[in-house]
């Protein structure tokens, strides 16, 4: 199939989710278009069926907001007609399922019939698209949408409740892909660069956004190294990075806590570290947690969203309420204070992982695309 892949090229969890998936469809016979403003962070554009058309948004001094969604709309309707794509699948409903919408009309006009995939990956509905000022335009987009795909259960049952939406939607879960991570000879970076042989290592891994809790994760790491030897390991950027380096100061563990910034050796500080912490007000999957279980990392999580679906309580790791910093450094320190129970838990965390083998969910994206295609 000729499939157009419409995502945000950011470090962001559905960016990530859009190009493994293109990625991987590629690797299997299928021709990827990345349509988009910049070349996604983990793309690399090394395989003959891989494709990046940028869009571009010329800047006029008239336009106080830069009209993307027109760009976009008219790329993909050029780049449809260009590459004879079959299919559109539009990462994130906003502004994407909309400017794919507009794409379909144009291209309708032209006798061109081309269906769109819309996955909904959790801000889109949750934080964002919810929003007054955007609802009206995001039911609709997704009504319009020929498939409508959520990644857990969870978000589909929000978008029915906050959403008046009519389409069935498929739940498709995000994916990992087991072979890479556990290639462990791509590892240069030293454990001893993060921590000292007898300190555990903890991590976290996000945009540092308010619905991260990112003060729970210090609080929660404070009272776990008043029990044991561990280390921090902050690996991203956003608006609450500096309330965290302030709290780590007040605390005094500043010494205890590294700050990477975004980073593109995730693999590297996942492969060290021994547990990981996502306490999220909300969180439609948890990829980040995902990756970190491909790696035999168990989790400590809040239990809400789509996080039960992904973090199996007192398996992989444990789930608490959102915000009990207590509960979850408890159960933080259970697993890391005995090697044994942390082995187990180890195990279990690449056992649950597997269940999410990009093998496994790959296929369920090309049937939808299969039926979408010949329906149309
Ligand atoms: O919050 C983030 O980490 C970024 C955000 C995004 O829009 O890319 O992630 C959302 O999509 C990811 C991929 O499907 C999910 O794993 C995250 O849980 C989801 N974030 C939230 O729901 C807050």
């Amino acid at each position: 199939m000729r499939i157009a892949i419409v995502c945000y090229p950011t470090f962001g969890g559905s960016g990530v989710v859009a190009t493994e998936l293109g990625l991987e469809l590629a690797q299997r016979g299928h021709e990827i278009h990345f349509i988009t403003y910049r070349q996604p962070v983990r793309l690399a554009l090394l395989s003959p069926n891989v494709h990046y058309h940028e869009v571009n948004v010329p800047e006029y001094p008239l336009f106080h907001y830069q009209p993307y969604e027109l760009a976009l709309s008219s790329k993909l309707v050029d780049m449809v007609k260009l590459y004879k794509i079959e299919l559109l699948h539009v990462h994130y409903a906003i502004p994407h399922a909309y400017a794919g919408y507009m794409a379909k009309q144009m291209l309708k006009d032209e006798g061109i019939f081309i269906p769109m995939v819309t996955t909904l990956h959790g801000t889109d509905i949750t934080l964002v698209g919810n929003h007054p000022f955007y609802k009206p335009a995001v039911s609709f987009s997704i009504n319009k949408s020929d498939v409508v795909t959520s990644v857990s259960k969870s978000l589909k049952d929000d978008t029915y409740k906050l959403f008046n939406i009519k389409k069935d939607i498929h739940v498709i879960p995000n994916f990992i892909e087991l072979n890479k991570h556990r290639n462990e000879s791509s590892i240069s970076c030293q454990r001893s660069v993060m921590a000292k042989k007898e300190e555990r290592i903890v991590t976290h891994i996000s945009n540092f956004r308010k619905v991260k809790r990112i003060p729970d994760i210090i609080k929660i790491f404070y009272k776990i190294q008043q029990q044991i030897p561990a280390k921090l390991m902050m690996v991203g950027d956003g608006p609450e990075k500096i309330r965290a380096e302030q709290l780590c100061a007040e605390l005094g563990i500043e010494d205890k806590v590294i700050f990477f910034g975004n980073s593109n050796e995730i693999d590297q500080i996942l492969s060290y570290s021994d547990l990981f912490l996502l306490p999220s007000e909300t969180e439609s999957f948890g990829l980040a947690a995902l990756e970190a279980m491909a790696w035999s990392v168990p989790v400590i999580s809040s239990n809400s969203g789509g996080l039960p679906e992904v973090n199996f309580d007192g398996v992989s790791g444990y789930l608490s309420d959102v915000g009990n910093v207590d509960a979850m450094a408890d159960n933080a320190i259970k697993i890391l204070e005995s090697e044994t129970v942390l082995a187990e838990f180890k195990s279990n965390a690449l056992n649950v992982a597997k269940q999410f083998d990009i093998k496994n969910i790959l296929p369920l994206y090309e049937k939808l695309y299969q039926e979408a295609i010949e329906k149309t």
